[in-house]
């Protein structure tokens, strides 16, 4: 039996752990957790399934299954982090002196890898308002390799035509990468609409409880998948079993949580664009959003990411931040609890202020995970603190 024909629901329960698909199978529900970091061969030049954990490893293999599974890829690709991914996914796609161009809006991490590349490898890099698809192809040049796409971007939550950009990129012969960290494959599948390759960090809504940092490719083609994986064990970058492991168990409930982190969200939303001291909300449920339609379009739903930017600047958004007692002042999201924090001086301060004001990253903006605890609680947490400034 298995389950790839079934619903989104059932699939993120079910795929890489239908007990009879299990290697060395004792018919466990649960994916065992394969610690060995080798496996035995009974001749010299033959080895069975698995030869050794960096090159393959039982529980990775099974979550491998169920990303491929969940983003509608022939292949998944199970990696060490968020990071890690877009990393081997510039050293496989990028050849000295070659050019891609970027959302102007990306995490702050992403902006810091294609530094490091064009210090060391002479990457050329071109950030354009992906809102708009055709400054995609007005960036353009005779060295561009692929599009870097985030939709809803990292901070400001802006969405860009993931359909029309393919179709542009693919006429110029690019490939064309989208981060769907942000709305997770429930909510979005980018490969549908065209992507030739998908990526997330696995540490936000995939993992879901904040407990495991980790990454994935998602992808079609044959000859890239085969690239990807010779080097990914070439370069050691991959996740342990009980990541893994993790990993299955949080996307058990994948499905759950979007809704509730969604219905959450909305409620937040709302909230903020009514309140005196928010300067202007960016998420994209509400009808104020520019690209409300676009997103409802390509997508079944907003997520759980809120940003707002607070009236007056720093002062104001640093006193409102230490002033809450429900939500967490911290990095990252996309888990089950409620976590806050300044872009400016915290996920977004490893790029300099003049390409955080390019990319319109003010210092009086806030952004919210919203978490799936009970939503009242939350929205009198914002509220006392907006009272202390
Ligand atoms: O942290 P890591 O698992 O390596 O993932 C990097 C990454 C990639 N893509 C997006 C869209 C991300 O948001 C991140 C990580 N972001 C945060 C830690 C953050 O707080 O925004």
């Amino acid at each position: 039996m298995t389950h790839q024909n079934y619903s989104f629901d059932t699939r993120s329960i079910h795929i890489g752990e239908e007990p009879e698909y299990l290697e060395g199978s004792n018919n466990e529900v649960v994916a065992p957790i394969v610690l060995s970091s080798t496996f035995a061969r009974k001749q010299v030049t033959n080895h069975g399934r698995f030869e050794y954990s960096r090159t393959s490893n039982p529980t990775r293999l099974a979550l491998e299954k169920r990303y491929a599974s969940l983003e509608q890829t022939r292949y998944g690709l199970g990696l060490a982090s968020g990071v890690a991914a877009e990393t081997l996914l510039l050293f496989t796609l990028i050849k000295p002196g070659d050019h891609i161009i970027g959302f102007d809006d990306l995490y702050g991490g992403t902006k810091r890898l294609f530094n490091l590349w064009k210090e060391q490898y002479d990457l050329q890099v071109s950030l354009v308002d992906a809102t708009q698809a055709d400054l995609i192809e007005k960036a353009i040049n005779s060295r561009t390799k692929l599009v870097w796409l985030e939709s809803p971007t990292n901070p400001l939550l802006k969405v860009c035509d993931i359909a029309a950009i393919s179709e542009i990129a693919h006429r110029h012969n690019l490939l064309v990468i989208v981060d769907n960290t942000f709305l997770s494959p429930y909510f979005q599948n980018p490969s549908v609409l065209g992507a030739d390759i998908v990526c997330h960090s696995i540490t936000k809504y995939i993992g879901g409880h904040s407990d495991a940092i980790g990454g994935a490719i998602m992808l079609n083609d044959d000859t890239l998948y085969g690239k990807l994986k010779f080097n990914q064990n070439a370069l050691g970058m991959v996740p342990s079993p009980f990541d893994c492991y993790l990993v299955l168990r949080g996307l058990k409930t994948l499905s759950l949580r979007m809704e509730r982190h969604q219905s959450n969200a909305m409620a937040i939303a709302v909230y903020l664009e009514g309140h005196p001291k928010v300067e202007r909300v960016y998420y994209p449920g509400l009808e104020s959003h520019p690209q409300y339609t676009l997103n409802a379009k390509q997508t079944s739903g907003f997520g759980g990411m809120v940003s707002f930017e607070i009236k007056g600047g720093e002062k104001e958004a640093v006193q409102f931040l230490e002033s809450l007692e429900l939500f967490t002042l911290a990095e990252s999201l996309g888990g089950v609890e409620s976590l806050i924090e300044h872009p400016a001086l915290m996920t977004h301060s490893s790029i300099t202020k003049k390409e955080r004001e390019l990319a319109g990253i003010k210092d009086s903006l806030i952004r919210v995970s919203v978490g799936v605890e009970d939503k009242t609680d939350l929205i009198n947490d914002l509220s006392q603190a907006f009272e202390k400034i």
